[in-house]
């Protein structure tokens, strides 16, 4: 059957959206283009198949394929990250995080997590999510003048509120986290530790950022950021954890795993073992470096002054603008960011004062150092005459051209 036939509604918006990916320039952190292995395996008839339990113990028949399939996805991440055991069955990053909250605390207790206007993530005690419904979320952030964070303050934050948990792990923080540190300050204050990587997991894997596994007690991270897998969460932790953890996703918080997606995260993680992902991720922190660089020479301020990983936060106040505006101007010129808050921003957060840029995505299509040069200055150009329809016309024509000579999927025709 040829699905393009019988319901084009649906395929011409796919097709304008492989054909958006082909031609805008990608920078939005948490994104990146998965292999054409890892989306083909997402299109399979195991989207078909209920496999609710875990692999020979299920509450359905038939699941013998499937059960080599989860069998592989907990086998691959436990080599990947060296853990004693896996969980490859959250349907997110937000749901892989209701399970360690389920399976770590119970609800009403102290969880000490990075807030969301410094950095945090919205399942990390936000009052409309579940975990600040159920939890009684504390916060930390970044110091004002360092706009990083200071162990010592997190160590005094922790004293003063003992928290069952502790939770590291941040969505806009650009520096590396020190999961020593914070396993010590969990000892000290009688907390287990959780790490969210789901940011850095690809930078983990690769070898590019050092690993929270040996100090946590339960590691989450989603597997479609840098990571490159399908959208979706993923759980490694220790043998004394895995009951806990199986127990709180299904049944906790979710019913049939989606076994397609579950084999398009083995095809992931197999990807991420090789050496050449090892190369992409140092690519991608060295492409974040030099990109970073090139817009602080040209004015624009860093959030704590650089990178040390896929991402930076960009305070567009310096050039007079909201995040808004820095996001709405460089979208006409094909590139796309967020508009994101930077610490101690005073805009709301529809407006925010920043953007956040990562470069995953842009290192996956083939971009390096000479390309991310390249993008500084564009971008630099847009947002000093963020009208400018000149400036606009020039940089776009620039974009397109970069891009259709870095095709993401080149065996793909352009819609
Ligand atoms: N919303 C994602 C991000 O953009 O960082 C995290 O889940």
């Amino acid at each position: 059957m040829d699905c393009k036939k019988t319901d084009d509604a649906v395929w011409k918006a796919v097709d304008l959206e492989a054909a958006r990916q082909e031609r805008q320039i990608e920078l939005i952190a948490s994104e990146n283009h998965a292999s054409r292995e890892v989306i083909a395996s997402m299109g399979t008839v195991l989207t078909n198949k209920y496999a609710e339990g875990y692999p020979g113990r299920r509450y359905y028949g038939g699941c013998e394929h499937v059960d080599t399939v989860e069998e592989l996805a907990r086998k691959r991440a436990i080599e990947l990250f060296g853990s004693e055991r896996a969980n490859a069955q959250p349907h997110s990053g937000t749901q892989a995080n209701m399970g360690a909250l389920m399976a770590l605390c119970k609800p009403g207790d102290k969880v000490l997590g990075m807030t969301l206007d410094h950095g945090g993530h919205l399942s990390h005690g936000h009052p409309k999510n579940f975990s600040g419904v159920f939890y009684e979320f504390h916060g930390y952030g970044v110091e004002e003048g360092s706009e990083r964070i200071d162990m010592d303050r997190v160590r005094e934050k922790a004293l003063e509120v003992r928290p069952q948990v502790l939770l590291a792990g941040a969505s806009a923080y650009s520096r590396p986290l020190d999961f020593a540190a914070f396993a010590a300050i969990a000892k000290e204050v009688g907390a287990y530790l959780m790490v969210d990587m789901a940011h850095i997991a690809g930078l983990v894997a690769g070898g590019a950022h050092a690993s929270p596994v040996p100090h946590a007690d339960v590691v989450t991270m989603t597997t479609h950021k840098t990571l490159r897998g399908p959208r979706g969460g993923l759980i490694v932790c220790g043998a004394d954890w895995i009951k806990q953890i199986n127990s709180a996703i299904f049944p906790g918080g979710q019913g049939g795993p989606l076994m397609h997606v579950i084999a398009a995260k083995a095809v992931a993680l197999r990807e991420a073992a090789s050496p050449e992902f090892g190369a992409y991720a140092r690519q991608v922190v060295e492409n974040a470096k030099t990109l970073a660089d090139g817009l602080s020479e040209r004015g624009l301020r860093i959030v704590s002054g650089g990178t040390d990983n896929h991402l930076m936060m960009v305070d567009v106040t310096a050039v007079g603008l909201t995040g808004a505006d820095a996001e709405d101007a460089l979208h006409r010129v094909d590139i796309t960011v967020n508009k994101n808050l930077i610490p101690y921003d005073k805009q709301p957060p529809m407006k925010a004062s920043g953007i956040r840029i990562g470069t995953a995505a842009v290192t996956t299509r083939g971009f390096g150092v000479p390309e991310m040069k390249r993008l500084a200055t564009w971008i630099a150009d847009v947002l000093a005459a963020p009208t400018d329809e000149a400036v606009a016309k020039r940089v776009g024509a620039e974009v397109v051209e970069l891009t259709s000579t870095h095709r993401i999927y080149p065996e793909t025709q352009s819609v």
